[in-house]
């Protein structure tokens, strides 16, 4: 686990992209979905490591917006899960003391869920060990165009001229503007792709890829890439002539 010493050099906001749930399923030739089942579980002991060791912020991608496009009978599995995973997190966030947030566009998901969703960030709104935010039907160029749309309602109205747009504003507007920068961006499953996940949030964020598939992903691993967070951000106040005269940075 993480020393006392590393503890200013954490990240305040890690993201992870959960990939490899279906080769996990066929590597253990489960049943159609049954990887994406495992994947949910793997979730908890990530949950409870960050919190522990103080991370402010965990956001996970949970369906993206291409993941529309996979057969209907995934997405329908993946739907019903999403509601499930809602309903069985509730009495640990509680437990946990977690605020749960959700980002993405909810529009795309059913009354339901959108309600259920609802319900779930008002019951945990006062929770202040941790924020767990899932991104739901989230796109980054989603969300930056949907930001993008903010803005423009505003110079129609007249309320903001075309030259007063920077990046501040229009950072003002995307998800999440109100929570530190993603500083720690993970994936599991061996791709090395962003796969359209924070793109605004994710600026300056260290980027980390492990082969794991996400069903096997553990809080030791994520211990692992924390340690080697803090090394980065050492080298990363210095000069490489100060790294190089260190024999322990
Ligand atoms: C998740 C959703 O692929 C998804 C299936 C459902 C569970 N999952 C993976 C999530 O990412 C909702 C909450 Cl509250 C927590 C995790």
């Amino acid at each position: 686990m993480l020393t006392e010493t590393d503890i200013d050099l954490k990240p305040r906001h890690i993201a992870i992209i959960m990939d490899g749930n279906n080769r996990y399923g066929k590597q253990h030739e489960l049943g159609k979905g049954e990887g994406h089942i495992k994947g949910k579980d793997a979730l908890d002991p990530v949950v409870e490591y960050c919190r522990e060791v103080g991370i402010e912020v965990l956001t996970v991608f949970a369906f993206s917006s291409e993941n529309w496009q996979r057969p209907p009978s995934e997405v329908a599995l993946l739907m019903h899960l999403l509601s499930v995973t809602i309903s069985e997190q509730l009495p640990r966030m509680q437990k946990y003391q977690i605020q749960l947030r959700f980002i993405g566009d909810r529009s795309q998901l059913s009354d339901d869920l959108q309600a259920q969703m609802a319900d779930a960030e008002a019951q945990t709104a006062h929770y202040d060990a941790m924020r767990l935010v899932i991104a739901i039907s989230y796109g980054g160029q989603w969300d930056i165009a949907h930001a993008a749309k903010q803005l423009a309602a505003q110079v129609q109205t007249g309320q903001l001229a075309v030259e007063e747009i920077t990046k501040e504003k229009l950072g003002a507007y995307v998800q999440l503007a109100d929570e530190p920068a993603v500083d720690m961006l993970i994936r599991t499953g061996g791709e090395y792709r962003l796969s359209n996940f924070l793109l605004w949030q994710s600026a300056y964020a260290e980027l980390f890829f492990t082969q794991t598939l996400w069903p096997n992903f553990s809080a030791e691993e994520l211990d692992g890439m924390l340690k080697e967070f803090s090394q980065r951000q050492r080298r990363f106040g210095k000069t490489s002539e100060q790294v190089a005269s260190t024999t322990t940075n």
